[in-house]
């Protein structure tokens, strides 16, 4: 069994600018993600047995959406999660085609989906205890592609693992 998920994985420049805003935060106790786990969940899978994510891969290529951005610009505290994330006010019609795309594709592998309304964000840190107050420099992120990621356990920690990517252009 792998711990799978679909995902949107930064440009190098991206993830930079995203690294370099959550270095400037400060809260006692936060655990800020390591800069190259940064993403944005486009669906969790949870365990998934190697012929299941077969067929995902397989269902996952004939997915068509076009290139678009997103405008990263609100920082947010969820409190029941206890983290602080990085969000958009509004985003790409896009966006919401491919979630619903990956959803419908779970579904069709028999795969039991959490129903929670789809929200983007960028989990930048945990254990955090209130809202920082900062200004927040939108950041522009091209989406270009998304990637099916292999969550690992390690000694060191959590460490995410790009299995495969898709463009967009096809
Ligand atoms: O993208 P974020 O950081 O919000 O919290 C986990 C992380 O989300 C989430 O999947 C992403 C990659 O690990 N996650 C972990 N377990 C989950 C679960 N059981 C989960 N999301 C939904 N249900």
């Amino acid at each position: 069994m792998k711990r799978l998920f679909f995902a949107l994985w930064p440009s190098d420049e991206t993830r930079k600018q995203l690294n370099s805003f959550n270095q400037s935060i400060a809260q006692n106790g936060l655990r800020k993600l390591k800069a190259d786990n940064l993403h944005i969940t486009l669906l969790f899978l949870g365990n998934t047995c190697a012929i299941t994510e077969i067929l995902l891969r397989k269902k996952a290529d004939s997915i068509r959406v076009q290139p678009f951005v997103l405008t990263l610009d609100q920082l947010e505290f969820w409190r029941k999660a206890k983290v602080l994330c990085l969000t958009t006010a509004q985003y790409d019609p896009q966006l919401g085609l491919l979630v619903d795309a990956l959803n419908q594709l779970a579904e069709q592998c028999a795969m039991h989906i959490e129903e929670r309304a789809y929200k983007p964000h960028i989990t930048l840190a945990r254990k955090a205890q209130k809202l920082i107050d900062i200004k927040v420099l939108p950041i522009q992120w091209q989406a270009d592609s998304f990637c099916l990621i292999e969550s690992c356990s390690t000694a060191e920690g959590v460490h995410y693992q790009v299995l495969q990517s898709w463009s967009f252009a096809g």
